[in-house]
């Protein structure tokens, strides 16, 4: 049962879904700062971290994904008990605010299981539209991108703006692979049919960073099939308000078997092509 912060029950007139989003944001930072806390103790278990897998023998979960969206949920319990709540690890919510919170704990559970680079803690929240708010935190960098519906998207204090994007024949994409082997091996041929007309592909471990490093312009594109929604929440937000096109790979609207972001130039040409290859995949 949801309480409020004095432990009642969460009887309160719900809080508009209209409050200003600078205080939305202010919780979903504060979130994913409760969920860092619990990551950066991972440094006390060396080798010795236990995993345990999901979907997959390759889909792991470790205690630090659970005790992260655990530090979000109380986190989100307490400054927000009327809004829903849907996260990896399993903390669902109803609520009866009209917004929901959505939370990837650490997306690149691999990347920190592996002790590799970037993996993140991903908070948005949304309403009937989708995302009004995203914050995502790489726990390896420090970095901080976060944005709201109309307000921009930015790394730490600095507004992100797309740069204008390379011919297709010389964009950098980033890319991901499923839990299941067989779209694994899917997906696999969908990159293989490309990246002989591309630059040259990146594959991160992290969606919501993926989204970042478009919005950043550290790659020129993201592509992938076989995502969550808590994967997209946050960071397809923050690519659409530096300005990028947030897609399915066919053009439909985003969905969690198919994500596509590119500056606007560059999406057409991606669309054009992933559709050329797509009957090559069967
Ligand atoms: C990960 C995604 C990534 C994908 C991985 C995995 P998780 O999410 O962020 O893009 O390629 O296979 O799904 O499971 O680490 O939260």
């Amino acid at each position: 049962m949801r309480t409020d912060p004095d432990g009642q029950p969460a009887t309160a007139a719900p809080p508009s879904p209209t409050r200003g989003l600078a205080e939305l944001l202010r919780t979903a930072n504060r979130a994913v700062d409760d969920a860092l806390a619990v990551i950066a103790r991972r440094r006390d278990f060396g080798a010795n971290l236990a995993t345990e897998t999901k979907s997959s023998k390759t889909d792991l979960v470790t205690q630090f994904d659970r005790l992260a969206e655990a530090a979000v949920r109380s986190r989100l319990e307490l400054e927000r008990p009327a809004d829903a709540i849907v996260g990896e690890e399993g903390s669902d919510a109803a609520g009866s605010s009209g917004l929901r919170w959505v939370v990837d704990p650490i997306d690149g559970t691999t990347n920190f299981v592996y002790g590799h680079h970037h993996y993140a803690v991903s908070v948005a929240v949304e309403d009937e539209h989708g995302s009004l708010v995203g914050a995502v935190a790489d726990a390896t960098t420090s970095e901080r991108f976060w944005a709201t519906r109309g307000g921009g998207a930015f790394l730490d204090d600095t507004e992100l703006r797309l740069p204008s994007p390379p011919p297709l024949s010389t964009a950098l994409v980033a890319t991901g692979f499923g839990y299941d082997a067989d779209d694994r091996r899917r997906h696999a041929r969908r990159v293989a049919a490309i990246i002989g007309r591309i630059r040259d592909i990146r594959r991160v471990g992290a969606a919501s960073l993926d989204f970042c490093a478009v919005a950043c312009g550290r790659v020129d594109a993201y592509f992938e099939a076989d995502l969550a929604h808590w994967d997209f929440a946050a960071g397809s937000l923050i690519a659409r308000e530096a300005g990028a096109t947030v897609s399915a790979m066919d053009g439909a609207p985003i969905r969690p078997g198919s994500v596509l972001a590119a500056h606007p130039d560059l999406h057409r040409s991606l669309l054009d092509l992933l559709a050329e290859v797509e009957d090559e995949l069967d």
